[in-house]
């Protein structure tokens, strides 16, 4: 049970003002309406105790404190926001609008990067999470939205680690050869401020990838499909396609407003076939290229002359930022344009209007056209193109949507464009002008029905429960996080016995990786501590390596320790001697070798690493995606090689190894264990192959994983900086007692 605060840029209304009368208006956006219908919806959730909403307020706090006390007539509780006037502007006109807004739409020519634009996005975010941290309570489900507000889910998170938080992009997340022009600070920013959500929403499936792919590319997260593990933390990324509410837009078909205003629009043009499209003016929108594809229309089918009108609806939009206010004159010019060039004294085939349309007019020229022409060059949904499709009833009309918009992705019964080649545009006109009745009720019905399955209520269901199941998904990784409740145990049970092994993985876990194995020498601390530890002789100090067995001698070799190289290949018991545990059999590598070679040369950065029984592919430096696609090209590659050999190939972490079979951590560590009896076993590593050796010890001691993967380890702990002190830990608690006692 707990609040639902929704943050976004604005609030769900505005403040009238008029004669000396000032009240609120909720507004109609999407966003608000999805949330309106969720806790309008029959299945109400019983989980939420309020709904609150925060966002800036477009008007001043004295107006504000003058109607707060009216605010129950909306259907949100609200926390507005003041903030100062140029930082605000810096930030929505500047940063969000004039930065961001084009680049995530690959307008990148007229992305401005200017650093007092970024410096205001960072207050401006900043001062939401203070708003939001002086409210905050324990159980509150926070979900941000949008572009304007990317910082803030990381803000937020330092403060309050465990918050549950949401964010939802409702713009396209660009491809990462997009994201990359902007300036690295601004980047890394921007992608380690949205994870620090829990889950971070997309329109699209492409969005979610371009995401997933940054996030790897730039702050180096690691991920398995749509989870992303980053500074220990899981972080889900998911496609929620925003729906719309589909039940409202039936049921204006019988308003009667709307029927009255439909008649109207039908009488005015009785015998002619209507084109509709509504849009924000934006250079996005794609306006200037649906004119010329209209344009092109007319000039090939003169036929339809007086036929048909185009209904072109434009809202005003930023119009304080140029590269807006630019395109309204050139779009009117080329609205006279065509209108000077094709009408007729009784007929003109472009009506304009520039203005916002009441709800019951917008519903009711979607009921009278007969064709949506809705074709932005980029757009992350597009609402208007699913409001067309469910206002539909009668299953007549037909929908031209540009593959370029989010929506085309559920939407492909529609008639799909390239919104700027103006062929394929009039094409599309006159085939769906011509189009007929089956055909266009055949694909309505289907759109509808994919409408009806996921509305505007089961894009915010959807989205609030997958948060709740990544929180689960959080807990279940966190219970293994070795606490210190769990370190006295381990101290206490290590104090007391008499026989101890400890097996301890060597990269990764005794020291932290590097670009290449030979940078990862053990420092005087590594060698300290293992010496110390290998002095109690009721110690057994196993380090347990993929390593080969000089390169272990040359480091360990000369302390009492026992030593497993090449993942179980070579063995050296605490002051025994080197014992190769396979036959060795150098005959595979040469062909073996050939088709590493091969994936060297196919995947740059990445190396052969050979050992005595081992053959390793390395791609930890290469680039991210390409270095794994390679990675499952080899393992098919040598998996068909290995059939009926004694080899074997194993998945490491961002290496690939072959080696001959029947020998890994685990059957070694059971073989040290059966060898040692030992009444005290801990065993920590990070590897995949460090799993083996966890399965096999799992009923006879502590087994301990590094990260915050799935593992079948008991324990966690965080990261590898937290082994040294828990080692020293050990290692101190019976130092320690040993000093009492005497
Ligand atoms: C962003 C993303 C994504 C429009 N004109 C009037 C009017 N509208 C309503 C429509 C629709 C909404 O505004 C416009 O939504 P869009 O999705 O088309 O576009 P953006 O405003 O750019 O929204 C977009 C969306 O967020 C949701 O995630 O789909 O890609 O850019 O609901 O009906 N409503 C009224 N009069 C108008 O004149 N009453």
């Amino acid at each position: 049970m707990g609040r639902l605060i929704n943050v976004a840029n604005r609030l769900p209304f505005t403040i009238e003002k008029e004669a000396n009368e000032i009240r609120l208006r909720q507004s109609s956006g999407g966003l608000v309406s999805a949330i309106k219908s969720y806790f309008e919806n029959e299945h109400q959730p019983d989980n939420i105790t309020q709904k609150l909403w925060m966002g800036v307020a477009d008007f001043p706090q004295e107006d504000w404190n003058a109607v707060k006390d009216k605010h129950a007539n909306l259907d949100f509780d609200v926390a507005p926001v003041f903030p100062d006037k140029q930082i605000y502007s810096d930030y929505y006109l500047g940063f969000s609008n004039s930065v961001l807004w084009p680049l995530f739409h690959y307008f990148s020519s007229l992305s401005k990067n200017q650093t007092s634009y970024y410096d205001a996005y960072v207050q401006m975010n900043k001062k939401f999470c203070d708003e939001l941290l002086a409210i905050a309570e324990p159980d509150d489900i926070i979900w941000i939205h949008d572009y304007q507000l990317m910082l803030l889910p990381q803000m937020l998170r330092q403060q309050l680690p465990n918050a549950t938080i949401g964010f939802f992009l409702h713009i396209p997340f660009p491809s990462y050869e997009i994201l990359r022009l902007l300036p690295k600070e601004w980047k890394r920013s921007i992608l380690h401020g949205l994870l620090g959500a829990d889950l971070v929403g997309f329109h699209t499936h492409d969005y979610v990838q371009h995401f997933v792919q940054s996030a790897k590319m730039v702050l180096g997260a690691d991920n398995y499909f749509h989870n992303l593990q980053y500074q220990n933390r899981l972080i889900r990324a998911d496609l929620f396609p925003i729906g719309v509410d589909v039940k409202k837009f039936r049921n204006a078909a019988n308003d009667a407003e709307v029927l009255e205003h439909r008649r109207g629009i039908r009488k005015n043009f009785e015998d002619k076939k209507i084109i509709f499209s509504v849009d924000r003016l934006d250079y996005t929108k794609g306006l200037m290229d649906r004119l010329n594809g209209f344009e092109h229309f007319l000039e090939q089918h003169p036929e339809w002359k007086e036929k048909i009108v185009f209904i072109l609806n434009v809202i005003p939009s930023r119009d304080e930022i140029q590269a807006y206010n630019e395109r309204k004159k050139q779009m009117e010019e080329k609205i006279s344009t065509i209108n000077g060039k094709f009408s007729s004294l009784s007929w003109q085939p472009l009506i304009y209007r520039y203005t916002h349309l009441p709800f019951h007019e917008l519903c009711a020229l979607y009921q009278a056209a007969d064709v949506a022409l809705i074709t932005p060059i980029r757009d992350g949904m597009n609402l208007v193109a699913k409001e067309y499709v469910a206002s539909c009833v009668t299953q007549k009309g037909v929908l031209i949507l540009s593959e370029f918009a989010g929506a085309a992705s559920e939407l492909n019964e529609a008639l799909l464009v390239n919104p700027t080649d103006i062929n394929d545009v009039a094409n599309s006109i006159e085939r769906a002008l011509i189009m007929p009745l089956q055909e266009q009720k055949n694909r309505m019905v289907l759109m509808q029905r994919r409408l009806q399955e996921y509305d505007v209520v089961r894009w915010v269901n959807d989205f609030l429960d997958q948060l709740k199941e990544t929180k689960k998904e959080q807990q279940k990784l966190i219970v293994k996080v070795i606490d210190e409740r769990v370190v006295k145990n381990i101290c206490r049970h290590y104090a007391a016995s008499e026989k101890r092994i400890l097996m301890i993985d060597y990269d990764g876990t005794l020291v932290p990786i590097r670009k290449t194995p030979s940078e990862a020498v053990p420092d005087n601390n590594v060698k300290e501590l293992i010496s110390s530890l290998s002095s109690d002789p009721k110690n057994n100090i196993t380090v347990i390596s993929g390593r080969d067995a000089e390169t272990l001698e040359s480091w360990f070799g000369d302390l009492p320790i026992t030593i497993v190289a090449e993942h179980g290949a070579g063995l050296k018991m605490k002051n025994e001697s080197w014992q190769q545990m396979t036959t060795v059999n150098d005959q595979w590598k040469e062909q073996v070798r050939r088709i590493m070679q091969l994936f060297v040369t196919r995947c740059v950065g990445s190396f052969i690493e050979e050992k005595t029984n081992t053959l390793a592919w390395h791609y930890r430096n290469t680039q991210v995606d390409l270095g794994f696609t390679r990675s499952r090209e080899l393992i098919n590659n040598l998996s068909q090689f290995i059939q009926n050999t004694a080899l074997q190939v194993i998945d490491g972490n961002k290496v690939v190894e072959v080696r001959m079979a029947g020998f890994d951590k685990g059957t070694i560590a059971m073989k040290i264990l059966n060898e040692t009896k030992a009444d005290f076993v801990l065993c920590i590593g990070d590897d995949t192959t460090d799993e083996d050796m966890f399965k096999a010890l799992e009923n006879y001691g502590y087994t301990i994983k590094i990260g915050s993967k799935r593992t079948s380890a008991k324990y966690t702990l965080l990261s590898q900086q937290h082994v040294l002190p828990l080692l020293n830990q050990l290692n101190s608690c019976v130092n320690t007692k040993k000093h009492v006692s005497s």
